[in-house]
């Protein structure tokens, strides 16, 4: 399969209930008006479809929720999100998820699964979105994404029609984190998930680090899915992002990792999720988003 025969479809997520503070929802739309059409197209990829998952017409819950605030319309969204990449797939297309918070990984992954027998997932973040309704301090459901798909939430797959099987925790590699709550590290190590937090790319540089990523998450995987916070990055790449945290990974490392990724012809789909253009400046947050999906995608400088 040639590089120039591939199609991209691409599929809008506007849901940002499930963050910390409104905006996400914004996202999709600021992502095309940064030119993401125009990248795609300057890469000789041709976009299949672009679907819009309907956000706005949902029943709100109105009932107070302390645990998994807003959980039916995580829900209801999912359902659609898994459709819409299952079909995505099936069609021969690489999904490109845009958020919306980052619970939209939640219909990601059970589409993923449910085409792929064995996935394995890049996950690039400052946090490990590894809370469970019952652990959650905050109750914010995009903090929750990977514990939902690895099956530890009381909402889970069984309840996503179309859903594949739970996401193996060995074939996950975080790469960016440094705000954990207690429960996500402790979970980190019971199950053993693979991390790479800030401090280890201090000290092996993102080279080895995406080397050593690729050889797990590329074995005995039929695919690879990157789900890319913008939160990884630094506030001073990213400051349109809902929850800022200082010490991430900057510009030139962000585009060598995904350049990488992209180098070994393996990914398989990828989402970019919490760009909030509420706290952005001159929507610098999206266009530096549109570069980095277009590095993933193939782009090179020469
Ligand atoms: C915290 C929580 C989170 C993203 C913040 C934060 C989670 N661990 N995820 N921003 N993308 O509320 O569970
Ligand atoms: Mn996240
Ligand atoms: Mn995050
Ligand atoms: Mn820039």
């Amino acid at each position: 399969e040639s590089e120039e025969g591939r199609q991209v479809a691409i599929i809008k997520v506007p849901f940002g209930l499930a963050g910390a503070r409104g905006g996400a929802e914004l996202g999709p739309d600021e992502l095309i008006t940064a030119g993401l059409r125009r990248e795609i197209a300057r890469l000789g990829l041709t976009v299949q479809r672009e679907v819009k998952v309907d956000c706005a017409n949902m029943p709100t819950s109105s009932t107070e929720q302390s645990r998994g605030k807003y959980l039916s319309e995580v829900r209801q969204v999912s359902e659609s999100v898994c459709r819409e990449v299952s079909n995505a797939v099936t069609g021969g297309a690489f999904p490109l998820v845009l958020g919306g918070d980052h619970s939209i990984a939640i219909g990601t992954l059970a589409g993923l699964s449910a085409n792929y027998s064995k996935l394995g997932v890049i996950w690039f973040d400052a946090h490990a979105d590894l809370n469970t309704e019952e652990h959650s301090l905050s109750g914010n459901v995009h903090g929750m994404g990977l514990a939902v798909a690895m099956g530890h939430s009381s909402f889970n797959f069984s309840q996503i029609p179309g859903a594949g099987s739970f996401i193996d925790p060995s074939k996950v590699v975080y790469i960016g984190l440094r705000d954990l709550d207690d429960y996500e590290k402790l979970q980190i190590r019971t199950l053993g998930i693979k991390s790479y937090t800030m401090h280890d790319i201090d000290r092996l540089g993102i080279e080895q680090v995406i080397k050593q990523a690729l050889s797990i998450v590329g074995e005995g995987t039929d695919g690879i899915h990157i789900s890319f916070d913008m939160d990884c990055l630094d506030p001073r790449e990213a400051p349109g992002v809902g929850t800022p945290v200082p010490g991430g990974l900057n510009y030139r490392e962000a585009h060598f990792a995904l350049e990488l990724l992209a180098s070994t012809n393996r990914i398989t789909s990828m989402e970019l999720v919490e760009v909030n253009p509420l706290f952005d400046q001159n929507r610098h947050t999206a266009r530096l988003g549109v570069e980095l999906i277009a590095s993933l995608l193939g782009k090179r400088i020469l």
